[in-house]
């Protein structure tokens, strides 16, 4: 499992105006859907900057949600997982990724049990790190394993602490050897072999950013974050989204994206 970074396709689907009503922890105000359709328009310009490939798919208004395709499912160049998000409103969100897997992958296997959701899930170079939270069942972590010994990864099941979303609200793969976490994520020791960027106090909200090819896509917000990826020597593509993270989203979410073999 090396080069977990470089794709050249992505999956996408486009925001429907129910989008503003998606979950949120907090209970904040619902986001502008103006904001967010122009926040989604960056990020896919910027996965389109860096070299991707994007199928677009369409708004699904009967879910708030499913702007967040990588929960429901996960891809490799492999093959692809449909899941079964921990969130009820959010559990069917996979078959309507279905005939579009189908389409784009030679194998397309389904979450045998349990739930799990696509955010819980690091791909890092020696291992996929599964983390327990509010959306993973350790049930669904485990078949999850299964699944992704099939397509020739390994799994690992991580704890996470209780207080965030999803592993990758918290932490992030930044280059092969290093990942950015936030504090107490880090003290948890599952990143033990790899070098840890912590999360500056008070930007924890910013852990989640986006490795992808040359580039490191990140919110515009979080200014110290910025400052530490770009002294680690990386290529950083800062966007806004304050409005996605009104519901609780980040940039890893947005986007299913693998790497098409030739
Ligand atoms: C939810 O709570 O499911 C959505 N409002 C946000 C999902 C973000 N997904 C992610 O961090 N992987």
């Amino acid at each position: 499992m090396s080069e977990v970074f470089e794709f050249n396709r992505a999956i996408l689907r486009r925001p429907g105006v129910s989008v503003v009503k998606g979950l949120r922890a907090g209970g904040g105000p619902d986001p502008e859907f103006a904001d967010v359709v122009a926040e989604h328009a960056g990020y896919a310009a910027a996965l389109a900057g860096a070299g991707l490939e994007l199928t677009m798919l369409d708004p699904l208004e009967a879910f708030p949600d499913a702007i967040f395709v990588e929960d429901p499912a996960l891809v490799f160049p492999e093959g692809a997982i449909i899941l079964k998000p921990g969130a009820p409103s959010r559990e069917v969100e996979g078959e309507f990724l279905r005939s579009t897997l189908n389409a784009l992958f030679d194998q397309v296997l389904d979450l045998p049990r349990g739930y799990a959701d696509g955010g819980d899930v690091l791909v890092m170079p020696d291992k996929a790190l599964i983390g327990l939270s509010a959306r993973t069942t350790r049930e669904g972590a485990e078949a999850l394993i299964e699944a992704l010994a099939v397509l020739g990864y390994r799994g690992e099941v991580a704890a996470t602490p209780a207080e965030v979303l999803h592993l990758k609200t918290a932490s992030s793969l930044l280059d092969a050897e290093t990942v950015l976490s936030t504090r107490a994520l880090a003290a948890t020791g599952i990143f033990a072999g790899y070098r840890v960027i912590e999360v500056p106090e008070g930007e924890e909200g910013g852990a989640n950013v986006l490795r992808v090819n040359d580039r490191v896509i990140a919110g515009a917000g979080y200014p110290r974050i910025l400052e530490l990826l770009d002294q680690h020597g990386l290529n950083v593509e800062a966007l806004q989204n304050a409005a996605i993270a009104a519901i609780d989203a980040g940039f890893t979410c947005m986007s299913l994206r693998w790497k098409l073999k030739a």
